[in-house]
């Protein structure tokens, strides 16, 4: 039985932009074509010279009944939920008879074709919901020869195939776009906010994931002024790049953000976090809150070049053991010299795209213990991730989700390829919002993943330029005394606009 929440949220009507409210009056239309360098050109014969999308107005179009696929690539992120219920409506809106298949469990169910018709009834019970449990999500990658056979099979008669995933989903939307013969359409996806670009502001989930992060953190500054004894030491998810802990930072007024992209070296980490103690405690106070990116590790200047050789060898070697044997003199020391709980983590399997995964290692708990040996405090360690990740989706990601889905229906019906929508002026009302399509090869770059160089989307790192960062520089030296903590509170959907509808801070 559902609580008396899901319920209310059931019945809410996103708000989107009036151009997607009746898409049988709306068309895209090409932009100017980005050139792309020479050797992302040549791996995208087809979809290369796409050009951005742009949405208008127009007389009725006649309707096409169609059939489209879709499935959840990667981690969970609140309102995905609210891309399927957007994608069915645009599709009935498009032609009554049309049918939406969800793929089950990610790609891992594209390739075994294991499906479901996705029902008004289906639809009807996660509306506005958090998760992706309607249909389910895995992190498999579509690489080999075989999958890309198994693809083409299971999507054969669709007229398009919807991806809803982050960077490396959309890396696999693009390869699969080039050889299958529909339309494969990606849906920016991702709590991390890593996949970003000039048309994508940002990725859906993030803001939902963001503000229950601000929202706990804001209770452990509370209870650190209550209580007065500890020092919290709060990692945050979001994979390499440390959008998630500026955001936080921006709402919640810690008093230290580590921020991986600033690259500090660990001596410098640790050295700035023993001052920070060591000032507080003259004034009085021997509590604190510190947040750190759970990326944190992998930009540190030494223990980055460390990853990295490991990551080749990893890739070469079945036994980890025989790739520690191939560390040099310099690496092998460091590998040794870290505590033995974080050489395990660093040797954990890479994930599906060849990514180290961050959040399985307890850089918190490493950190701490380097300042245990030069002061003496009482400290609390935890981990916030898994609990933003399926959250309710606050209005902000429930509209922007519903709209992403009607989006990806008008670009079925307009057999765009390659693409991956977005929408933009996020900061300002739903009704502002211009909605756009950008080729996903644009986004790309070349990068080593297990040991070999590939095309990829490239993520996007806190830009130490940005307004967002500019401000956190600003004011992050008068909230290592002075204890400025806000305390955001719960995310909210009932009430003033100014607290239900609210955008990241980082817009
Ligand atoms: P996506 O890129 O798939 O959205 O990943 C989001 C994320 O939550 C990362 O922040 C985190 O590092 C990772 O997933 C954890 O992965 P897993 O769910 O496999 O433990």
């Amino acid at each position: 039985m559902l609580s008396f929440l899901q319920e209310k949220r059931l019945a809410y009507k996103p708000a989107i932009p009036p151009i997607l409210e009746d898409l049988s009056r709306a068309i895209l239309v090409p932009g100017a074509a980005s050139a792309l360098p020479e050797p992302i050109a040549k791996l995208f014969p087809k979809t290369h010279s796409a050009r951005r999308l742009a949405i208008q107005q127009e007389a009725e179009q006649p309707g096409r009944k169609l059939t489209v696929g879709v499935l959840f690539s990667g981690g969970p992120a609140p309102g995905g939920h609210n891309v399927l219920a957007g994608l069915f409506d645009g599709l009935a809106q498009i032609h009554p008879e049309s049918t939406l298949i969800g793929f089950l469990d990610g790609p891992k169910g594209l390739i075994e074709n294991r499906r479901k018709i996705l029902t008004a009834s289906d639809i009807g019970s996660v509306r506005n919901q958090g998760g992706f449990d309607l249909i389910g999500s895995s992190r498999v990658k579509i690489e080999t020869p075989e999958h890309f056979e198994a693809a083409a099979k299971a999507t054969s008669g669709l007229d398009a195939l919807i991806i809803i995933g982050g960077d490396d989903s959309n890396t696999n939307a693009a390869f699969l776009a080039e050889i299958l013969p529909l339309s494969v359409i990606g849906v920016p996806k991702t709590i991390d906010g890593d996949l970003r670009s000039s048309e994508i502001e940002i990725s859906f989930g993030f803001d939902s994931a963001c503000k229950t992060y601000a929202e706990m953190i804001g209770n452990i500054e509370r209870d650190a002024l209550s209580t007065k004894k500890y020092y919290h030491f709060i990692k945050l998810m979001g994979r390499s790049a440390s959008h998630i802990a500026l955001e936080c930072a921006l709402a919640t007024q810690p008093n230290l953000t580590l921020i991986g992209e600033e690259k500090q070296s660990l001596s410098q980490i640790v050295s700035q976090i023993v001052t920070l103690i060591e000032q507080r405690k003259q004034t009085g106070k021997e509590y604190g809150v510190i947040l750190l990116p759970e990326g944190l590790i992998e930009f540190i200047p030494e223990i980055r070049s460390l990853i990295s050789l490991l990551n080749q060898l990893l890739a070469k070697e079945s036994k980890p053991e025989l790739a520690l044997d191939n560390l040099g003199d310099e690496h092998r020391a460091l590998f040794f010299s870290l505590p033995e709980k974080i050489q395990k983590q660093l040797l954990f399997e890479r994930d599906p795209h060849g990514n180290i995964q961050v959040s399985k290692i307890e850089t918190e708990q490493f950190l701490l213990e380097l300042v245990l040996k030069q002061i003496n405090i009482s400290t609390a360690a935890h981990f916030f991730g898994y609990e933003g990740r399926s959250c309710l989706p606050t209005n902000f990601d429930a509209n922007y989700c519903y709209a992403l889905g009607k989006l990806a229906a008008l670009a079925a019906r307009e057999k765009a390829t390659g693409v991956i929508l977005a929408i933009r002026r996020l900061n300002r009302s739903p009704s502002e919002w211009e909605p756009t399509a950008v080729p996903i090869a644009s986004l790309m770059h070349f990068e080593t993943r297990s040991g070999k160089e590939k095309a990829v989307i490239a993520k996007t790192l806190v830009d130490l330029q940005s307004p967002a960062y500019g401000r956190f520089a600003r004011e992050r030296d008068a909230w290592k005394l002075d204890d400025a903590y806000r305390m955001p509170g719960p995310i909210q959907f009932f009430g003033p606009s100014d607290l239900t509808d609210s955008v990241p801070l980082i817009l």
